[in-house]
């Protein structure tokens, strides 16, 4: 806001274009950081601020989609403050969150953030549509019944989803990591299984028609030369613009009721790219949704 001629603007921390009031705004975005039960190298807990601080450096102009972010789209309500020596408290913060947003007639967008993050979001989002579908993209499967006896792990979130929402109507894309069990178990039918790349997806979302769907985008998804700053990077990844593409064409669509994009740890790549992508990822996110409100 321009304080009116002395040369001062007021401190502003919000992602870039995401200055909407609450009451207009039609996407609540929140970041989760949260990374306490991530196994390898941790430090999640700091994207919210990076995207947020590094979304600076670029514009809120698409080429892609020859679209701008538009004007009162998204509330930025900052980081959660969370309970963060405790996952469930933490989880029980997520939901509230997201509860309130959705109660609100809003969409949920969440920054992890670990992936546990998610089963908060989802925990609320079922609540309001019992019917919903979850589309899922990650270089892991995520589908353990728990990681060294823990049920409440960033290895068994989508495990812990498919608690609530059981068999077909959870669709994997891009994975390619994970034990065996997990693979045959995703493949005799409890999931929808897409390993190694996101193909199939139009065809998915065709068959979904209006079914309510929740987005979760664990960025390592990506090819680690793409994506080094995460927790655990897994060579054989897809690259930038197939995510982003990818990413996009579920975002244009009218049925998804909320969404998250996670993983993204900041101090594993100092360079900044990791960020940088990450904040592109969420901004073609941010524009292709604004296009079905438009
Ligand atoms: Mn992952």
């Amino acid at each position: 806001m321009w304080s009116g001629g002395r040369g001062m603007y007021k401190n502003i921390t919000n992602f870039i274009g995401c200055d909407a009031e609450y009451e207009e705004a039609r996407i609540v975005l929140f970041g989760a950081p949260f990374d306490s039960t991530t196994s390898f190298r941790p430090g999640t807990r700091f994207a919210g601020q990076a995207v947020r601080n590094d979304s600076y450096g670029l514009e809120i102009y698409s080429p892609y989609q020859d679209a701008e972010l538009p004007e009162n789209l998204v509330y930025d309500c900052g980081d959660l403050e969370l309970a963060i020596g405790s996952p469930e408290a933490v989880l029980g913060q997520i939901g509230e969150c997201a509860c309130e947003i959705l109660k609100d007639g809003k969409m949920p967008f969440m920054i992890g953030g670990e992936h546990l993050v998610t089963l908060g979001s989802v925990r609320a989002a079922a609540e309001k549509y019992p019917d919903m579908h979850i589309i899922h993209f990650d270089a892991h499967t995520d589908l353990r019944t728990d990681y060294l006896g823990v049920e409440l792990s960033h290895a068994c979130v989508i495990r812990r989803c498919w608690d609530i929402l059981g068999d077909g109507r959870i669709h994997q894309f891009g994975i390619r990591s994970g034990e065996k069990q997990e693979f045959d178990w995703a493949k005799s039918g409890h999931t929808d299984f897409h390993p190694f790349r996101l193909e199939g997806l139009k065809e998915m979302l065709a068959e979904l028609g209006s079914t309510p769907v929740y987005f979760t985008v664990d960025l390592d998804v990506l090819d680690p030369s793409v994506f080094p700053g995460t927790g655990t990077p897994e060579p054989g990844g897809v690259d930038f613009l197939t995510l982003m593409n990818a990413a996009t064409e579920v975002c244009r669509r009218g049925n998804l009721i909320g969404c998250d994009v996670n993983e993204l740890c900041p101090p594993c790549d100092p360079t900044g790219a990791s960020t940088a992508v990450a904040c592109k990822i969420i901004r073609e996110m941010l524009i292709a949704l604004g296009r079905r409100f438009a």
